[in-house]
């Protein structure tokens, strides 16, 4: 595989061997299922040898590796991305075609892995992507949970959360590694032993053992040869402890462990099963990277010149803790060697300024649970510090130290035990080093960066949008399709209305295939002529879903009440999911879809305007709805996204932003332009502004604005039924609560903002030449670039000229 190609004739005739071989049955009489068992069997297998060589050479040639540990991975579905990247894509689809198959058909029977809860997650799976693609020695360490996000229903307009048993039928990509299996201690006590020679060595009494088991999967490289792997730990009994874990709540607790994935950690039970699963995947990963380490016989001294540890947000922070207990009492270093050593190995990136969100854990609870890795963090607070004082002052320690009020703060370890903390954007960098994180930024100047966010193209466009994909080869050729700075090439056409016209296609028959799957999935028939309007992200205050609902509602009234008739048809798409335990934001997802369905009931305005709340958003959603996009949705309060990344994915896809400046929509419109993206609202520096001088009223705009007292008011006066309560709760939060993200005071620039959208779209041409422009500089959100500079700034990890084939040989 790799660069080779595999043509037509010899793809049916492995195929069709192995269906025979597996199911003992013809083409004809195979369900999909089968099918899609044996292609994705053959692409594993057609991929194994280069996974083995790529692990292998990494070893033989002594490169150093990144391990990236994440308690989430987002992969989505694997079977696409792998054929396009071995190069296969075309020659299988034609191939099934021929016996009668569609692909997509195929594909879509794999569910899809998910295991995040959005952009962090998601992140993660578009780094392994680019980190393979650019040949990179780089690999994943995270949980393989039972259960992927719950899935997502709405009953009468309420979010019901359902198990999301993604592993039922199995798990083609992933291989069970029970050789490389290591045991994970919990609980017990820690009991210091003082041997002859005056040594104190540590011996953990009385512990609960866990069984970790990686599953590994392989993490295709796009036409280079290289696959790296993604290792999610999952936990079990081990043998020899068999009698030990008798009683059936004993083994339940194990196998909870890895059970499911966290969308909330308000109880204080879920808060300790959180714990548990951070220390497992942390202790798991940094033991299988020493113990493999090991096997090249280097000198643990030089460790930090073989591997990188990276730490996506605070959830691994312990890798910190984990490290030094490992080169402390298994390799008995010395405490500043071992130190020096592990500052080195890890980094960190931050993905939040909200200070809420920054984890901290009871001294009482690590204590109990991980009595060991407790002490080193006393260590290494204790020794802080010591070393800060009479260099700084004494407040700005307290500040700063890792334990403080009977709690261990999570990030303070992850900046203290590393060498690098970066932020994923320009302004959240900024604001990690000025505000959240000002303090470090005064002890560690030189440790702060910024790291962009970036997408993998390659699965949002060449994958997600072929229609676009065909019009860009034609256009600009196929260099852009592993160069995604090319896509610059574009520009050359931005006035061209021949390409225009192209485009426009391209985008009007993506907009009609989500009509089908919209009428398809929920029966509702919606104009593909419309305005495709889109918010998918999470749902949460912040993102301000609801300051698009106001924009809905005030539309609904221009209509129904001031008689407006020539509004340009619009249909407003959501997707998110709210976490089961976050009341506020399940009630704006019942008052969203109750307005829809009040919108859709009426004639007066159904024909112009529609929400499709689609259920159950996963990165297999975002495929259908990402190329139909006419105008992307990135309202956050100013300072408040760290980033956000759909806003990169359906730049990308053609769509004009509506965007408050926050996060990366800054650099989307420094990429674009002023004219090209519609820039509305609050800035980052007004808003603290409000917040240093106290001075917002939300009250006085509901007063001043007639327009949007009527709409304020609809959520209490009965205009919108069944949601009594739910509408309370927004009225209040809005005017009792004094609306903490400022919705009422961005809702006229945005009313306005969305009117220059509307005429913007009302002059085609115009439109089209903005969306191009769009296109045309979205390369430089590739993730390829993004881990490139991981790579040279942080990792300081080189890729092997051969790993880039796809680069360097310029494959088409
Ligand atoms: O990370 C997101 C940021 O909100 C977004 O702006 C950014 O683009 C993205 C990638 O950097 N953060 C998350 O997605 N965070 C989580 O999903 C999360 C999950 C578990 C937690 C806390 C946060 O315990």
């Amino acid at each position: 595989m790799g660069v080779t190609t595999m043509n037509k004739t010899a793809f049916k005739k492995k195929f069709l061997d192995l269906l025979t071989e597996k199911f003992a049955i013809s083409v004809e009489d195979a369900s999909l299922f089968e099918i899609y068992t044996t292609l994705g069997t053959l692409i594993r297998s057609s991929y194994a040898k280069d996974w083995r060589h790529t692990w292998s050479n990494y070893d033989h040639e002594q490169q150093k590796q990144v391990y990236y540990f994440s308690i989430e991975f987002l992969p989505g579905r694997m079977m696409k991305s792998n054929l396009l990247n071995m190069g296969w894509l075309d020659t299988v689809q034609a191939a099934l075609a021929d016996l009668g198959i569609q692909l997509d058909d195929v594909v879509a029977q794999e569910p899809d892995m998910a295991l995040g809860n959005g952009g962090l997650g998601r992140l993660a799976s578009c780094f392994m992507d680019s980190i393979a693609s650019e040949g990179l020695p780089g690999n994943g360490n995270g949980i393989r949970y039972k259960y992927g996000l719950f899935k997502q229903k709405f009953i009468d307009g309420y979010q019901v959360e359902l198990p999301n048993e993604w592993l039922a039928r199995g798990n083609l990509w992933e291989v069970r590694r029970e050789s490389k299996s290591v045991d994970v201690y919990f609980n017990g006590y820690v009991r210091l032993n003082k041997l002859d020679d005056g040594t104190i060595v540590p011996v953990h009494e009385d512990p609960t053992i866990v069984r970790a088991v990686p599953y590994d999967t392989g993490m295709v490289g796009f036409r280079n040869g290289t696959v790296n792997t993604l290792r999610l730990w999952d936990a079990e009994i081990p043998l020899s402890e068999e009698s030990l874990y008798r009683s059936i709540e004993q083994r339940r607790a194990i196998q909870d462990l890895t059970s499911v994935l966290y969308p909330d950690d308000s109880n204080e039970e879920g808060r300790r099963l959180r714990l548990m699963q951070e220390y497992f995947f942390v202790s798991a990963g940094v033991q299988s990277i020493l113990r493999h380490f090991k096997t090249k016989q280097q000198k643990m001294q030089n460790l930090d010149e073989f591997v990188a540890i990276h730490i996506n947000d605070t959830h691994p922070a312990m890798c910190v803790a984990e490290f030094m207990r490992l080169l402390l009492d298994e390799e008995k270093m010395s405490w500043e060697r071992a130190w020096n050593l592990t500052v080195k190995v890890m980094s960190y990136t931050n993905h939040t300024i909200m200070s809420e969100a920054l984890e901290k854990w009871s001294v009482e609870m690590l204590q109990s649970m991980q009595p060991r890795i407790y002490q080193i963090i006393e260590e290494i607070d204790r020794r802080f510090v010591e070393e800060m004082t009479g260099v700084v002052d004494w407040e700005l320690i307290q500040r700063t130290r890792i334990i403080s009020d009977g709690l261990v703060h999570m990030a303070h370890l992850a900046i203290i035990g590393s060498h690098s903390t970066n932020g994923v954007a320009k302004l959240h960098s900024d604001l990690l080093k000025t505000v959240v994180l000002h303090d470090f930024y005064r002890l560690y100047p030189d440790r702060f960066n910024n790291k962009t966010n970036g997408i993998a193209e390659r699965r949002w466009l060449q994958l997600a949008n072929p229609s676009l994909s065909t019009v860009l080869d034609k256009t600009i050729g196929q260099t852009w399709r592993y160069e995604a700075n090319d896509l610059h090439l574009l520009m050359n056409y931005s006035e061209d209305k021949a390409v225009h016209k192209q485009l426009q296609q391209a985008k009007q028959a993506n907009k009609e295939r989500l009509a089908a799957f919209i009428l398809q999935e929920t029966g509702v028939r919606i104009n593909e002529h419309a305005i495709f309007d889109v918010q998918i992200k999470r749902l949460h205050a912040y993102k301000r879903q609801l300051l698009n609902l106001l924009h809905i509602l005030t539309l609904y009234f221009e209509i129904k009440e001031e008689g407006f008739t020539d509004i340009q048809p619009r249909v407003f798409i959501f997707g998110a999911k709210a976490a089961p335990s976050y009341h506020y934001a399940k009630s704006i997802i019942k008052v969203i879809n109750e307005v829809g369905k009040m919108i859709q009931e009426d004639p007066e305005v159904s024909d112009k305007l529609s929400i499709v709340f689609l259920e159950d958003y996963s990165v297999s959603l975002a495929e259908v709805i990402i190329p139909a996009a006419d105008v992307s949705e990135q309202i956050s309060l100013a300072s408040k996204e760290a980033s956000g990344t759909s806003n990169m994915k359906l730049m990308l896809n053609g769509a004009i932003t509506i965007a408050t400046l926050d996060g990366a929509n800054i650099e989307i419109r420094d990429a674009v332009g002023d004219e090209n993206i519609v820039i509305f609202g609050l800035t980052e520096s007004q808003v603290y502004d409000y917040y240093e001088q106290a001075n917002y009223h939300a009250y006085s705009y509901y007063e001043a604005l007639p327009k949007l007292k009527r709409v304020v008011d609809s959520f209490v006066d009965g205009t919108i039924a069944n949601i009594y309560q739910e509408g309370k709760e927004i009225f209040d939060s809005l005017l009792t609560y004094n609306d903490e993200f400022f919705v009422l005071r961005d809702y006229e620039a945005y009313v306005n903002a969305q009117k220059e959208i509307e005429k913007a779209y009302q002059n085609q041409e115009r439109w089209l030449k903005m969306s191009l422009i769009n296109v045309a500089n979205a390369g430089r959100f590739s993730a390829d670039y993004t881990v490139m500079k991981y790579a040279e700034d942080i990792w300081q990890i080189e890729a092997k000229p051969k790993s880039r084939k796809a680069k360097d040989e310029k494959y088409v």
